[in-house]
This record gives structure tokens, C-alpha cells and sequence, in this order.
């Protein structure tokens, strides 16, 4: 795969694609990330990228040229047609569904901004695919590409290690995760479930999947299916 972004911050965007999963899975060839700087494609001598909205208003809006000619450009160097992800507040609420979308393309180009708004031609020019990373501000689209990137890439085929991978597909699918612990036996005064020292792995899983239930229900009702669910009101295990 090979990701673009188009921002005018390249310089938070690189640093954080060279650590860990990510860092990992672009060694090894398995990602191409590359960064743009949009104000390399500003036309006139101040290196404007963004101007006063028509019509009057507070803020600045991110300006066509630029962006048209950075997009035309970055896309031009690869035949691979790419899927074109504008990261704005307007956007469709990014999911584990569409992650899995789009690390099923060949090529993604997310586009940052970082002000009040886009010009809405951008919008019809580039048709792109609009997602929001949920319902909070940002102060630009840098933080969101990131999350995106995270998500998408560690779903590339060998992006992960054989033990990071398997937990993906565990019973717990679905439900938050069970409460894990590890040594001291002791900590504090806060010991650990006897049910996780006496190496009985049916009952382990049972406690494990009987607590991750419990707490999807207490904090995120909203994840659990009726099969998971239990009674209305709760059972005994609650
Ligand atoms: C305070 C300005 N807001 C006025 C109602 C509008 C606004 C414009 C631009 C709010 C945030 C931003 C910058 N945000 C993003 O670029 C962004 C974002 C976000 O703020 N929240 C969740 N997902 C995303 S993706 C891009």
C-alpha cells in the first residue's frame, strides 16, 4: 500500500509513522508513507494557502490551487488510482469497518487541513471520501490522519507479529477486554483472582469471558449483542 499526506505540518506527521507498528511494517516494505507539504504548492509570492471566506465570517478557509495542484501532483507519480480521504469534522464517523475498507486499497491520500474550513470546491473537485475521528475538535486533520494511519496499516497482511495477530480474533471479538494481571502475585495489598493461579483453562476462559461481558455491559452497553446481553437488568454474574 502506499499512503500520502498532503498537510502543511509534514513534521508531525513523520515521526510518528517511523516508531512501532508502523515503523515496522514500512521497513519491511509492507507501506509506502510519504508526506507533502501544500505550501510548497502555493502560487503567489506569500506562499498563501488559505484566504478570507466570501461572504464575510471568522477564520481562515483553505484555499483550491494549492491543494488541486499538490494532489494532481503526488497522484501523477504512482499509475495506481487512490482513494482520496479528506479528515474534516463533517465527515462520516471513522469505524474498524471502514479501517478495514481502506487497508483493502492500494493506495490512500489523506488530505490534513488547518482551518476553519475547506473551500467547498475542494469538496466536488476531488470528491473525496470525508471522515471524522469522532466528536471533539481538533485544531487540524494531522491527529486524525495518524489515528487513521494506525488503524489502517496494522491491518495490513504481516503487519503484525504472530503474537500480536491472534488476539485479534479471540473469543472476545466484539467485547471490551477482560482484566489481565501479571507478577508480583502481590502489589500493594491487591492481590490477583485466585481463578487465574490454579492453571484450570476452562475456567479461565469462562472467568474471562464472563468479566469481559461485564464490563462491555457496565461501560459500553451499546457494543453488546443480545446474545452477549444476558437478562434485562442483569444476572447473577452482574
Ligand atoms: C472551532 C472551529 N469550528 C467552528 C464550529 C470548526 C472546526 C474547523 C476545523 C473545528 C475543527 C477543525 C479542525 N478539525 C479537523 O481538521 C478534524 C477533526 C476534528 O476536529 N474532530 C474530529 N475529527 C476530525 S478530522 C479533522
Amino acid at each position: 500500500m502506499r499512503i500520502d499526506v498532503l498537510t502543511l505540518f509534514p513534521e508531525v506527521i513523520e515521526p510518528f509513522c517511523g516508531s512501532s507498528i508502523i515503523g515496522r511494517a514500512r521497513r519491511g516494505g509492507l507501506v509506502t508513507i510519504r508526506t507533502t507539504n501544500i505550501r510548497d504548492f502555493a502560487t503567489d509570492r506569500h506562499k498563501s494557502v488559505d484566504d478570507r471566506p466570501f461572504g464575510g465570517g471568522p477564520g481562515m478557509v483553505m484555499m483550491c490551487p494549492p491543494l488541486f495542484a499538490a494532489v494532481e501532483k503526488v497522484e501523477s507519480e504512482d499509475p495506481a488510482p487512490a482513494t482520496r480521504v479528506l479528515l474534516c469534522p463533517q465527515g462520516e464517523p471513522f469505524t474498524q469497518a471502514i479501517a478495514r475498507e481502506l487497508a483493502a486499497q492500494q493506495r490512500l491520500l489523506l488530505i490534513c487541513g488547518h482551518y476553519e474550513g475547506f473551500d467547498e470546491r475542494i469538496r466536488l473537485g476531488l470528491a473525496p471520501r470525508e471522515i471524522s475521528i469522532g466528536d471533539y475538535v481538533l485544531s487540524g486533520g494531522e491527529a486524525a490522519a495518524l489515528v487513521l494511519i494506525d488503524a489502517v496499516v496494522r491491518l495490513l497482511p504481516g503487519a503484525l507479529g504472530d503474537e500480536e495477530s491472534t488476539t485479534e480474533e479471540s473469543f472476545s471479538a466484539g467485547l471490551l477486554e477482560y482484566p489481565h494481571y501479571t507478577r508480583p502475585r502481590e502489589f500493594r495489598g491487591m492481590g490477583v483472582p485466585d481463578v487465574l493461579l490454579n492453571g484450570d483453562h476452562a475456567r479461565i476462559e469462562q472467568w474471562r469471558r464472563q468479566e469481559a461481558v461485564r464490563r462491555t455491559r457496565e461501560r459500553r452497553p451499546d457494543l453488546l449483542t443480545e446474545f452477549d446481553a444476558g437478562p434485562p437488568g442483569g444476572g447473577p454474574e452482574s
